[in-house]
């Protein structure tokens, strides 16, 4: 447990509430040729903070170790993503009139998977994003990228090349960053006078009440809520002034929007008055889902060891970050699951960390036809099943593992 307090307010006392034990990195998949060497396996435990309500977890893994070395997460994969964030750069071009004299900047860029949108408008952006192989994806594509960090200092050297952002977005990156203040302060410091800045991350309700367990890795230092989002901006000078929610988005996304100036929307005033009405400022709301993630892993491992007595074969579908918590923290080797397969090149070949399930292309879904598919990736679960039509209609079937394991039809 660190004894630094709150990642956000610094305030002692964080009350701890999970721990998933020692896990491997998600996003570390595992080389063929490193499968005998040493895995390093580092505590995961969450707390909650009494005095700003921030959920975090109390370890930390260098970011160089995290998202620079070995990461192989490339936003491209999901048609569904693709268009909810097209949809958002459009939404943003109309409402915000953004021309050749603006200046977009996205954190997290990626592959540029958002930011092409406004270059294929004509709207300047600059992409930020410290992973290698996706700056140079981005790059390729004709998104101009920074491979660095963000916090103040570059916020201010952007500034002295670029001048300020008309809009910033942070798609799935403040969940990512060790300090907190100094990521939001660098938002601050680079959105212009009348500028907007987006923020999407899942939401910490949907996390405890849909028991996506999951979704906890070494990435995520912080789980959001808007107590704590409202509570983080004010502190480096920005507002919460409004709040969008996506319910089937990476299992229910909030798209957070902070300003310079104060002018607070009243669903923003709805949800902080809800989420206290809910008790989620309080320990109480997160107190019992340590014991409710244990009985997700006893019934998973239960059903799965049920099948395989019966002779059955199961995969899994998705090498995601969240299947790699999932198959480690439930004990999950290739006794159960043969393989998994995952449509991104990059991780086709590799090993899941820890348990060194094989991964390999969905096409093995129907030369192998398994009897059941454990969905890792449940929160693409329309997306994947329309796309696996045919193993579902020779008679194949999924397992949902949350928020309590489920077969699927
Ligand atoms: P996916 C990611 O987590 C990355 P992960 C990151 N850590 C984050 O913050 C969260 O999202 C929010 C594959 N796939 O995106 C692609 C198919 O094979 O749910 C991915 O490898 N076929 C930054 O890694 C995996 O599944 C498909 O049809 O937990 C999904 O990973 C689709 C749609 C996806 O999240």
């Amino acid at each position: 447990m660190s004894d630094l307090g709150c990642r956000s307010c610094g305030a002692a006392g964080l009350k701890p509430f999970l721990d998933l034990g020692a896990t491997p990195l998600a996003d570390a998949l595992v080389t063929e040729e490193n499968l005998a060497g040493p895995e390093g396996h580092f505590p995961l435990p969450v707390a909650f903070c009494p005095n700003c309500s921030l959920v975090q977890i109390t370890e930390e893994v260098p970011p160089e170790a995290l998202f620079v070395d070995n990461y192989l997460y490339f936003s491209s994969f999901s048609p569904y993503l693709l268009q909810h964030s097209r949809d958002h750069a459009l939404g943003l071009i109309a409402k915000r009139g953004l021309g050749a004299d603006s200046l977009v900047v996205e954190i997290a860029s990626n592959d540029g998977y958002l930011l092409r949108n406004f270059v294929e408008a004509g709207v300047p952006v600059l992409g930020v994003d410290p992973a290698p192989d996706q700056a140079a994806a981005a790059t390729e594509v004709g998104v101009p990228t920074w491979a660095e960090f963000f916090g103040t200092e570059l916020a201010r050297r952007i500034v002295a090349e670029k001048g300020h952002a008309d809009v910033i977005i942070a798609n799935n990156v403040m969940a990512h960053v060790p300090e907190l203040n100094d990521f939001v302060a660098g938002m601050a410091l680079l959105v212009a006078e009348d500028g907007l800045i987006t923020v999407e991350n899942p939401y910490v309700r949907d996390l405890i009440e849909h028991r996506e367990f999951d979704t906890i890795y070494h990435e995520h230092f912080c789980y959001y809520s808007c107590t704590a989002v409202d509570a983080l901006a004010r502190r480096n000078g920005l507002f919460l002034n409004d709040v969008e929610y996506f319910a089937d988005l990476h299992g229910g996304t909030l798209r957070w929007h902070l300003g310079p100036k104060e002018n607070v929307s009243d669903t923003v005033k709805e949800y902080l008055a809800d989420e206290q009405a809910k008790g989620m400022t309080t320990f109480d709301y997160y107190a019992d889902f340590g014991v409710a993630v244990e009985g997700i892993r006893t019934e998973l491992l239960g059903l799965l060891g049920s099948l395989k007595a019966d002779g059955k074969k199961i995969a899994a579908y998705g090498a995601a970050a969240k299947g790699s918590t999932l198959v480690n923290y439930v004990g999950i080797g290739t006794d159960l699951v043969d393989f998994v397969v995952d449509r991104n090149v990059h991780k086709q070949g590799r090993y899941m960390p820890g348990v060194h399930l094989p991964i390999k292309d969905p096409a093995a879904l129907l030369d192998e036809q398994p009897d059941y598919v454990l969905l890792l990736a449940w929160n693409f679960a329309d997306e994947i099943m329309k796309q696996q039509d045919e193993y579902l209609r020779r008679g194949g079937k999924f397992i949902v593992p949350v928020p309590s394991p489920r077969i699927v039809p």
